[in-house]
């Protein structure tokens, strides 16, 4: 993952042993191509003057470790697990603007729980866009549990509550809910958000245990925009960062995590269903060289 940005700043960096001033230019320049923000670029680019002043740097090789370790750094307060409710079922809501792969994430989980003998029911909570139903019900015959809906163009809280009736009716451990992109305004879905959001602490008496915002990878900038509306709305307790297989960019991540404070959970590596893995800052800052 993530071959596009790092490739760049393996560029720049091979074959120097030293970060003088036209190797820290380049370097800066390689970031901000990856969608790393101009200031945190020059922060980056500073802490790795620092360090290889401070420690003799033998090689290029060093000079790529430092860069490891300072990103790790940098993301790995922000590494986190999935919260999961002390009494079933566990909810979560899965959220984010059209096209970022909700649905295809909400899939993903739910084969993951599923592959751990876990049940799992899906919440079509997306009656606005059309086929978005027909498609959940697609990805849930893959993943091979049900999905609880009602028309296009019926209200989303009256689904969640179906969902979480069944799912105590039947004792199931998880409904994943799945979120329109977009309705006629954003005001709208960010009412129609909390409303669900409503729903599901009157009949749980706990908010959701998981809001997940989606972001896709190759948004870059514009993603902390998205984040930070959301998390206005609803508060977002868990990121799942998409489409990491297919970007040239994903440096947006460090200065996401930083900027809002929330956690990263969930790295989208394709689009099949075991295309899911929990984020890994070491393996995100692995992917530098
Ligand atoms: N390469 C790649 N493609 C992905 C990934 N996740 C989702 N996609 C693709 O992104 C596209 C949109 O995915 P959806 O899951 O339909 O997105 P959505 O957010 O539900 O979209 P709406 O329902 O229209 O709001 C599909 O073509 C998916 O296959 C990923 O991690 N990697
Ligand atoms: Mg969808």
């Amino acid at each position: 993952m993530l071959q596009g940005i790092f490739r760049r700043v393996g560029n720049v960096l091979r074959g120097r042993s030293t970060l003088d001033e036209e190797t820290a230019e380049e370097l800066e320049a390689a970031l901000v191509m990856g969608d790393v923000s101009a200031p945190l670029a020059m922060q980056l680019v500073e802490e790795l003057r620092e360090r290889a002043e401070s420690g003799a740097v033998a090689d290029e090789e060093n000079l790529l470790e430092l860069l490891r370790e300072v990103v790790y750094e940098r993301l790995e307060p922000y590494q986190d697990r999935l919260v999961f409710a002390p009494t079933p079922p566990t909810v979560w809501l899965v959220l984010g603007v059209n096209g970022v792969g909700k649905t295809t994430t909400i899939a993903k989980l739910a084969g993951m729980l599923k592959r751990q003998g876990l049940s799992v029911l899906l919440a079509a909570g997306d009656t606005f866009r059309a086929a978005a139903i027909e498609q959940l019900q697609v990805w849930a015959d893959r993943a091979g549990c049900e999905v609880v809906a009602q028309t296009k163009g019926a209200d989303p809280g009256a689904v969640m509550f179906d969902a979480l009736e069944a799912a105590k009716a039947r004792g199931i451990d998880f409904v994943i809910a799945d979120t329109a992109g977009r309705l006629h305004t954003k005001v709208n879905l960010m009412e129609e958000l909390r409303k669900m959001s409503r729903i599901v602490e009157r009949a749980t008496g706990r908010p959701a245990d998981e809001r997940l915002l989606v972001l896709d990878a190759n948004t870059g900038q514009n993603a902390i925009n998205q984040a930070r509306e959301f998390n206005e709305a609803i508060g977002v307790t868990g990121l799942a960062i998409t489409k990491l297989d297919s970007t040239a960019r994903g440096g947006a991540l460090l200065s996401l995590t930083e900027e809002l404070q929330i956690p990263i959970k969930l790295v989208g590596v394709g689009e099949k269903l075991e295309d899911l893995v929990p984020f890994s800052a070491r393996d995100f800052a692995d992917g530098i060289v």
